[in-house]
């Protein structure tokens, strides 16, 4: 058991869609807190870095597309970033979110209730959230200054 700090997005699909409010309110409901947001420009260089271990991946291209709003049409690629803290915050919060592909995300999940592939084969899953520790602390610190933390 550990205080952990894990890293939120919630993805241009749920904001095409506005469901900015039913995914922070599943958020809420976890018992976790919310200790940092803030909506995000998010830069060609931002995005590559956040997903730079995916780079050798088929779809890593229309990732970076989408994380930065190119499929929904997102004024200025903006996005909004949390960050959620408390005890084992990291696996929990993931718990929540589900699996990675929206159609095999258990359906009581963000990404089972909500996610979906496009006939085109894009994932759109909503939401991410930090898969381990390491991943927590690079993104954390990649997408928020220490300042901007309120804990
Ligand atoms: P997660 O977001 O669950 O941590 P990941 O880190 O493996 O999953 O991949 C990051 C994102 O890349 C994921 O949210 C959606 C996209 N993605 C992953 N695997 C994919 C696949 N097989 N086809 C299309 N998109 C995929
Ligand atoms: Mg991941």
């Amino acid at each position: 058991m550990a205080i952990e700090k894990t890293l939120l997005l919630i993805k241009p699909d749920a904001y095409r869609r506005r469901l900015t409010g039913l995914v922070i309110d599943r958020l809420e409901h976890s018992g976790f807190e919310m200790v940092g947001a803030k909506l995000v420009c998010v830069s060609e260089e931002l995005a590559r870095k956040h997903y730079e271990a995916l780079k050798d991946q088929p779809f890593f291209e229309n990732l970076i597309k989408y994380i930065r709003g190119e499929f929904h049409n997102v004024p200025n690629n903006k996005i909004l970033a949390l960050v959620y803290k408390g005890e084992d915050a990291i696996s929990g919060i993931r718990k929540l979110v589900g699996k990675t592909n929206p159609e095999e995300a258990d359906p009581e999940t963000i990404r089972g209730s909500f996610g979906r592939i496009t006939t085109a084969g894009q994932f759109e899953n909503v939401i991410h959230a930090s898969g381990n520790r390491e991943d927590a602390e690079r993104e954390v610190r990649l997408w928020f200054n220490d300042d901007e933390i309120i804990g």
